[in-house]
């Protein structure tokens, strides 16, 4: 059958369909401390609660919409809340293709810790990021500079510099096992 031929409502199912799938795109590959990689799957992302949080760069309020990168975190399976002991010293850097980086400790990110809000945002006044920014950026409305609003996300990384630590005295285990 000819395009032409279908009832015009199949054909806006049709269009929705394809403007549906385009609006998530894939997230950013996860790298845990392990060194495995995570690519989440659209369904993971989907499951998880749409956020929309208005926030100010420069003086330009915009409304954000996306997922909660400590959601996202812990969907790729990072321990995100109630951290303690070693943890303390986990970080999550945030990488963009122009050779970018912002980190922030997972303790920011913790609700009983810094319970600070980072967003994963892929929307801004409810249109979705243009290439140059997007698809996905963050948005940290709590900073009173967007230097970590990192553009064009494309890899985050979960590492512990302390946890290769197994050379030297300073973090013993019963240090670590203290806190
Ligand atoms: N990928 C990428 N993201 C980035 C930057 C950058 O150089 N590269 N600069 C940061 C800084 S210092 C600021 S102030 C904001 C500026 O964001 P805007 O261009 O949307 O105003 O983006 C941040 N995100
Ligand atoms: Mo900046």
């Amino acid at each position: 059958m000819s395009l032409y031929r279908l009832p015009l409502r199949s054909l806006a199912f049709v269009v929705l369909l394809v403007a549906g799938g385009a609006s998530l795109a894939a997230t950013p590959p996860i790298t845990l401390p392990d060194g495995r990689t995570v690519q989440l799957s659209a369904k993971a992302i989907e499951s998880l609660p749409r956020l929309s949080v208005s926030a100010t760069a420069h003086g330009k309020t915009a409304r954000y919409g996306g997922y909660d990168l400590r959601q996202v975190l812990e969907a790729a399976g990072v321990r995100a809340s109630a951290l303690r002991g070693r943890a303390m010293t986990t970080i999550v850097t945030v990488s963009a293709p122009d050779g970018y980086h912002a980190v922030f400790a997972l303790a920011e990110l913790d609700p009983t810790l810094g319970n600070r809000q980072v967003l994963l945002a892929d929307r801004e006044n409810g249109q979705p990021l243009p290439p140059a920014t997007g698809p996905w950026r963050l948005v940290v409305p709590a900073d009173q500079r967007p230097a970590r609003w990192v553009r064009q996300v494309n890899a985050i990384a979960v590492s512990n510099p302390q946890a290769a630590r197994t050379d030297q005295g300073p973090r013993s285990a019963t240090a670590a096992a203290a806190h």
